[in-house]
This record gives C-alpha cells, structure tokens and sequence, in this order.
C-alpha cells in the first residue's frame, strides 16, 4: 500500500470515530401557580412561557434565519399566542380568516402597524430591537400575542405541559432567563440564574412561577382609544375599505 492510500484509508478512519460534542441541549419544566387563569387552574396549561440563555463570557454568533418565524391570524386569535426570536429575525402575519385583520404594537418594545389586510394575504416585521413586544389587533380587541425579541439564539417556549427544550447550546457559562405573561417583574427577576452548560445533556431544577399580583388590563387600539363597536366587515375603518 502507497503512503498516499494510508493516509486516505487514516482520514477515512478518523472521519467514522464519534467526534466529541460540541454542544447540547439543555431542558427543563415550569410550573405556573396562583392563577386566576381558567386554562392554568383547569386545565393545567403551563405553556407560553419563555426561556432564553445568554452567555456570560463569550459571544454569540448571530443566527438569526432569513425566512420568518410565522404567526398565524385564524379564528380572530394569534397562533402561537407567543413567540420567541432572536434579534434581527422577522416574523410573517398570515390571514387565514375570511375577514381582515391587523397587527400592531404601540408600547414596550418595537413599534409598528402593518396596517389593515385582506383574506389570504400576510404582512412580514423585522425585528431590531431586544425587548418584548406586545401585539394586538386594531380591530378585535380580544386578539392579542407576545413576541419575545431575544438577544441570544438560545431560547424555547413551554409546551401546555411546562415542558422546554433548547437545542445546540454550546459549552460555557450563562445567564438563564425567563418571561411569562402574567409574572410580574420581580418574580422574574428572581428566576435568573447562572448555569454552567458541558457536553452533556443539561436538566435544569423544576422552576415554579407565580402569578400572585397580576391584574389583566384592557388595552387601547392603535390610536390609544377604547376600541369602539364594530362589526366585520362594516364601514367605519376606512382603511378596511382600501
Ligand atoms: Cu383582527
């Protein structure tokens, strides 16, 4: 045998060894209590809450994908009710109902409007700004979402069983980080934590969540007025009209 075949046949060798991890998952669970909330108390619905890592020491390289994250308008609701992305990322607003609707933010966080928009049509937002963004429809005061903006990669949202996975976190040091609707801030505060992420799969402890003290508040339309009466479909949006 040549050396040029050994030295093929050692590539090829070396290519099939296992190479060593060079990040990992890390999950965990939440759990929400003292919840007025019908789905939290009745059904034990955990989900929507956020969690994100952001490293210590070291910086993150920026990943954010150049297709949307997409949220739904179907059935007068946002799907997912939230959503998480990292900075720079955009999220598509597609209308699946046979009615219009708009998505907009007006406080806390990145503004915008996209405006009223018909039936099968969809509206894209780019989002520059960390924070988090609170979105509402100016037509259907019951509509409402969340989009966390984050400045790390590495986040997830609960499922309905409290249940998180966040993939492909590489080894360091982090600041772990949560938000959910309706904690206050200092309950959030109080959940971070620093965690030492290895090469082997990560089980953060149980968190637990409380609710005590929030109060749901009626938000304002896009011209920070109650929203007045309205039917779809009739007049008195003359955007609707165009
Ligand atoms: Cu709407």
């Amino acid at each position: 045998m040549t050396w040029v075949l050994r030295i093929c046949f050692s590539a090829l060798a070396f290519a099939a060894l296992p190479q060593p991890a060079t990040a990992t998952t890390v999950q965990g669970s939440v759990k929400l209590v003292e919840s007025r909330d019908p789905m939290v108390r009745k059904h034990r619905d955990f989900s929507g809450v956020v969690v994100w890592l952001e490293p210590v020491a070291h910086s993150v390289p920026r990943t954010a994908p150049s297709h949307p994250a997409v949220m739904l308008q179907k059935n007068k609701m946002f799907i997912p009710h939230v959503l998480a992305i990292e900075v720079g990322g955009s999220v598509s607003f597609p209308n699946l109902d046979p009615i219009f609707h708009n998505a907009f933010s007006n406080f806390n966080g990145q503004i915008f409007d996209v405006g009223l928009y018909k039936p099968g049509s969809s509206r894209t937002v780019s989002f520059e700004r960390i924070g988090i963004v609170r979105v509402f429809c100016n037509i259907h005061p019951q509509m409402s979402a969340v989009i966390a903006v984050l400045p790390t990669p590495y986040f997830a949202v609960t499922d309905k069983s409290g249940a998180f996975e966040i993939a492909n976190v590489p080894p360091g040091e982090y600041q772990f980080h949560v938000f959910h609707e309706r904690a206050s801030p200092e309950t959030l505060d109080q959940l971070v934590r620093k965690v030492t992420v290895e090469t082997a799969r990560l089980e953060l402890p149980p968190l637990t969540i409380s609710e005590s003290g929030y109060l749901p508040a009626p938000h304002m339309n896009k011209y920070g007025k109650a929203y007045p009466a309205v039917i779809d479909g009739q007049p008195g949006y003359g955007e609707a009209n165009k």
